[in-house]
């Protein structure tokens, strides 16, 4: 897990950079390189003693020997040295969304102020605001700031437990004594935010699974150690729970800690009603106490006479009544897709060729990938003035011409401007194969402004995808204000796709507001939004988010195939007028 701590420096190289107000493209090659470190899933010792960190995405000579450096040393001298140079507390208080260093020296200086909680308790007690040049709308925007700062800080996103996750499960395999094992808890329903990890093991001998688990690497902090429940905090302050279970009660002990509460809470009711009980044991008959299933979990739900229900259904949300009915949704699979959108490559803000990303596309398994980088009003992401963008079109043709089996798409990711109009002319949008509309500045409108931009993008005919359609990021920026209920009217009646970005931080739309989409007979997109190679990996949290939204193959664009992909773009652009 070095990459991630090295990722940590390297993004707190970039806030440091920022607060001295560095080159925006050196600060941004930080950051990238720590995006791509943290999706980094390889061996990093080993790539570095072969000498190959800069084959890695946006990794060059420079930060390839910071990376040698802190995997020797264990600190980069540059980031020790960048971080004398800052007054302590700044930094903590940066972290805070909207507070720029001008205002964290202020607050350092003038309030002493060096943490976030002191932070906090100054704004709650009106202080800020005696502050030369502070209004009390800012003392207001600085708490919501730090409110989204520490729940991230709770809750751990998707890209953070997964890793972990494989990585523990990984590691208790190889004790002989584990036979079965899992994730279970919000993990395993795939939510977008997890609180703590749950594994869950089938052994016969707890002890030595227990015994491997609290001495191993993962293991900073022992909670609690008992013979069939421990729990210990990592390095990283995460907290794992693992539960061993004897293998007859796998199933069950799956099926009730998987959750959610709220379903298990249903599923006991109807078992009452038949005369059944379910615990992590098993199902049992309550009259005999006779068990009637408990290793496998489809067994736990065929004793009550249901089908087995996917984990990311089991919120509570009329899963079991679609159960009982027979009317479970065929959700989407990995298997199911085809290609993937929303690709950015080193012709914009990517760290990869689109040779290299053809390669890894067609690595696992996809029909294509549509690049979509940025239009040139993004200028800190190099968007690409029309002449460029044409250029890469020609090389992609070329590319094409060469391969078979697989194509990559000429697409963009056109800024949707503040009136709504598109940052490339209607005639070149038509040159493209697959056009993505988003919004990256501008977020201030308000919601109606915001919604009529979004619809104006929509009515456009050439546009394929609404990226991103809320622009939330976790942890650092909250959704934008916008009538989802109208945007979805829109996407279904000029048949635009919506998206749901794959992207850990934004995962947008949500599996809530997917569901809505879906309902509302909206065609939905997963895409992965990669600017490195890794990232194209992925697409397994969009795909959470699309079986959290109940949807099967037909309603996701990805799942068609090339042909059928190429028609829908193409009926769009038959049939819509162009104003
Ligand atoms: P999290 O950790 O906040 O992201 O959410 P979960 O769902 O992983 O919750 P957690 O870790 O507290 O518990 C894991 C699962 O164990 C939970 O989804 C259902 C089950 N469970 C835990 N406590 C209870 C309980 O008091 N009653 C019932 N029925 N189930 C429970
Ligand atoms: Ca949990
Ligand atoms: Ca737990
Ligand atoms: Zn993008």
């Amino acid at each position: 897990m070095k990459q991630h701590e090295i990722a940590a420096l390297f993004s707190e190289m970039a806030d440091l950079l920022e607060y001295q107000g560095e080159n925006l493209f050196r600060i941004r090659a930080y950051r990238r390189a720590a995006q791509n470190l943290e999706s980094f899933s390889g061996d990093l010792d080993r790539v570095s003693a072969e000498d190959r960190l800069t084959e890695l995405s946006g990794i060059g000579a420079d930060l390839a020997n910071k990376i040698t450096e802190y995997l020797s040393t264990g600190t980069i001298a540059a980031v020790e040295a960048v971080r004398r140079r800052i007054p302590p507390g700044v930094l903590a208080l940066l972290e805070v969304p909207g507070l720029g260093p001008k205002t964290a020296k202020l607050l350092t200086e003038r309030l002493r102020i060096k943490t976030i909680d002191e932070l906090e308790d100054a704004a709650k007690a009106h202080r800020l605001s005696r502050l030369p040049g502070f209004q009390a709308k800012k003392e207001e925007n600085i708490l919501k700031g730090i409110a989204i700062v520490k729940r991230g800080r709770e809750r751990m996103h998707l890209g953070v437990a997964m890793p972990l996750a494989n990585a523990l499960m990984t590691c208790l395999e190889q004790t002989p004594a584990v036979t079965r094992i899992s994730t279970a808890g919000s993990l395993r329903r795939m939510r977008e935010t997890i609180g703590d990890l749950d594994l869950l093991v089938a052994s016969s001998h707890p002890a030595r699974v227990m015994e491997a688990f609290t001495h191993s690497p993962f293991s900073q902090r022992v909670l609690a150690s008992g013979t069939t429940k421990s729990s210990i905090l990592t390095p990283e302050g995460v907290q794992v729970d693992l539960r061993v279970v004897e293998p007859d009660s796998f199933g069950a002990a799956l099926q009730y800690f998987t959750g959610s509460k709220e379903h298990n809470v249903r599923v006991r009711e109807l078992a009452v009603r038949q005369g059944l009980k379910v615990n992590e044991y098993g199902v049992f008959r309550v009259k005999t106490n006779r068990r009637l299933a408990g290793r496998e979990e489809a067994d736990v739900y065929k004793t009550l006479g249901l089908p087995w229900i996917a984990p990311e259904l089991r919120e509570d949300q009329g899963e079991l009544d679609a159960a009982k009915a027979g009317r479970l949704p065929q959700l989407v699979e990995r298997n199911d897709v085809r290609g993937d959108f929303h690709i950015h490559t080193v012709w914009s803000d990517g760290s990869d060729t689109l040779e290299a990303m053809a390669k890894a596309g067609s690595a696992r398994g996809y029909q294509y990938l549509a690049i979509c980088d940025h239009s040139p009003s993004l200028k800190v992401a190099h968007g690409m003035p029309v002449a460029r963008l044409r250029q890469q079109m020609a090389k992609i043709r070329a590319m094409n011409a060469r391969t078979k089996g697989f194509r990559l798409l000429m697409g963009a990711e056109v800024d949707i401007l503040s009136d709504g109009s598109m940052d490339y002319p209607d005639a070149v949008l038509a040159e493209l194969d697959f056009v993505v509309g988003s919004i990256h500045t501008g977020f201030t409108q308000g919601e109606a402004a915001l919604t009529r931009r979004l619809i104006a993008a929509m009515r456009n005919p050439y546009v394929t995808l609404i990226a991103h359609p809320t622009g939330r990021l976790m942890g650092q920026r909250e959704p934008y204000p916008v009538d989802l209920e109208a945007v979805f009217k829109a996407a279904r009646d000029t048949q635009t796709a919506l998206e749901i970005n794959a992207y850990p931080r934004r995962l947008d739309l949500c599996d809530t507001a997917a569901k809505r989409a879906r309902e509302a007979g909206v065609m939905l997109a997963v895409s992965t939004d990669s600017h490195s190679l890794d990232q194209l990996d992925q697409m397994v949290f969009g795909l959470g988010v699309a079986r959290r939204a109940w949807v099967e193959p037909a309603q996701l664009l990805n799942c068609l195939t090339l042909d059928r992909l190429l028609k829908w773009v193409a009926r769009k652009r038959a049939r819509s007028p162009s104003t």
